[in-house]
């Protein structure tokens, strides 16, 4: 079924002429000698870096006895230069498992309730965001585009500035930005609204964050928000940022290409499995937000509404263990674990389980044949700054059958999908009724909400963020 796929242009990065080089600063660095298949963001830079040429700065993997001088150790391949810094044990845990993890990803979710706070670890961020800093000025010149990604790195646009850097500075921030009460409430809003507004431009993934943040900040500084068309400018802090909001995409060719390739052996068994059953899919990391509790809590009002339904559709939940070692992570696990085996022994038979809960990663290629495979695609996030799996669901679908993708309203997805259908998935009823109108849905209805689906995501693809982000930066400079 592969043949009838939308003619979608190449997702690769056009290469985009930019003075100087390019240097992209992120926590996690995917390099081509370590044989696995990247991620979305990273093989978004690597995409980007390949093209482009540049330097990618990030944590070399490895720590160092407390106390002691980061190291940086440089290779090249081709024109890709990997910096790699080696960071002291106790930053790096206080700086990721820590401030970044345990406290600004819970706050910018919405859940300032899970959020742990600890000074400490504050002081480990700065440090590291130093550390970073140094490092790159180092190897930063004047023409520079300095590309830095996600929450980890807050405060690094004013320590560049304050470590001699005159490169254009961009941030982007892959996660969703809190109401600005939840903002004001960090105990270090102003330093990081200060330290922000030292970057030039700052990229988010919906108009909603754009005006959240350039609220936040200049309510912070005392400043003013300029509302210019498709960009914001906040004065602040006597200095000035530009705001504006850059919709990461996938790299649908990829994705479709994974198709191409034999359905892996664990799927094909999986497909014999079902028995004529209906395939419902869920792919989400463990993660608070991404509303794996109230998922399956849905799917069990689904099967409650008429049991018989448990012989009739299994909902397959591919759900790998993520950032265990943060307490809220490990309290999530046991919920969700304990609510799958609720429902299955609710609902389940001696023959049949309704629901299929693994905690372990599986390859792309399987995701992908899973995706493709699948008549409804669960994606119910409580926050979520843009959710790559609605892209992949609809990109890996065939176009004269497609499944259909429920979609949380709180995914930065929703704001450019809304032929999805879209669902608050707090309601477990109205969660439990989607999937009833997904499983029912007419073949025209699907052919048409998908068409528009995957004109979205094959128009607005990586390759289209890529060139967005650096033009954006090239504006800005
Ligand atoms: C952050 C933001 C934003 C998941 N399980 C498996 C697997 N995955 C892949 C998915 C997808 C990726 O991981 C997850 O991306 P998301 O976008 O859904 O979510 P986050 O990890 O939270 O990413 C998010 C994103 O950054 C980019 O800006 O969209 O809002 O939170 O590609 O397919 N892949 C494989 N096995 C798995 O078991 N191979």
């Amino acid at each position: 079924f592969v043949e009838a796929i939308p003619a979608v242009r190449p997702a690769r990065h056009q290469k985009v002429e930019i003075e100087g080089r390019l240097i992209a600063v992120s926590n996690r660095v995917a390099r081509p000698s370590e044989g696995v298949s990247p991620g979305g963001l990273a093989s978004a830079l690597s995409d980007a870096l390949t093209a482009q040429g540049g330097t990618w700065l990030g944590w070399s993997g490895k720590t160092i006895a407390d106390g002691t001088e980061p190291d940086v150790t440089a290779t090249t391949v081709d024109d890709v230069v990997y910096s790699l810094l080696d960071l002291p044990a106790d930053d790096y845990r206080g700086f990721y498992e820590g401030y970044a993890n345990a406290f600004l990803w819970p706050v910018f979710h919405g859940r300032s309730d899970l959020a742990v706070h600890r000074p400490a670890e504050f002081r480990a961020y700065a440090a590291v965001n130093r550390a970073y800093a140094e490092a790159t000025a180092r190897i930063a010149g004047p023409d520079d585009l300095v590309w830095v990604h996600d929450y980890h790195f807050l405060l690094l646009g004013k320590m560049l500035r304050e470590a001699g850097v005159g490169s254009t500075l961009g941030l982007f921030l892959h996660i969703p930005v809190p109401e600005p009460a939840a903002f004001r409430a960090v105990p270090e809003a102003r330093r990081l609204a200060e330290a922000l507004m030292h970057f030039d431009t700052i990229g988010v993934q919906t108009a909603r964050d754009a005006a959240r943040l350039a609220e936040a900040v200049a309510g912070l500084g005392e400043g003013v928000v300029l509302n210019r068309p498709g960009v914001i400018e906040v004065r602040a802090f006597g200095e000035r940022v530009r705001i504006k909001a850059l919709p990461i995409g996938i790299d649908v060719g990829a994705l479709r290409g994974e198709l191409y390739a034999p359905t892996p052996p664990e799927v094909r068994a999986y497909l014999d499995g079902l028995g004529g059953r209906r395939a419902i899919l869920g792919v989400d990391r463990l993660d608070y937000s991404k509303g794996l509790p109230e998922k399956l809590a849905a799917f069990g009002a689904f099967l409650a509404a008429d049991p018989a339904r448990a012989d009739e559709v299994v909902l397959t939940q591919i759900a790998p263990i993520s950032r265990g070692s943060v307490s809220a992570y490990a309290h999530l696990r046991q919920e969700v674990e304990a609510l799958a085996g609720r429902i299955n022994g609710e609902f389940g038979s001696l023959s049949r389980h309704p629901l299929q809960l693994l905690t372990r990663p599986y390859g792309r290629r399987a995701v992908a044949h899973l995706m493709a495979h699948a008549d409804v695609g669960l994606v119910t996030p409580l926050a979520d700054g843009m959710n790559l799996v609605a892209k992949e669901f609809v990109a890996a679908q065939d176009v004269d059958d497609p499944g259909v993708l429920v979609l949380s309203r709180f995914a930065g997805a929703a704001e450019a999908m809304e032929a999805a259908l879209v669902v608050d998935p707090r309601d477990a009823d109205g969660l439990a009724s989607a999937i009833e109108r997904a499983l029912a849905m007419p073949l025209r209805e699907r052919r048409e909400r998908h068409r528009a689906l995957i004109a979205s995501v094959a128009r607005d693809d990586v390759g289209h963020w890529t060139t967005q982000c650096l033009e954006e930066l090239i504006a800005a400079g």
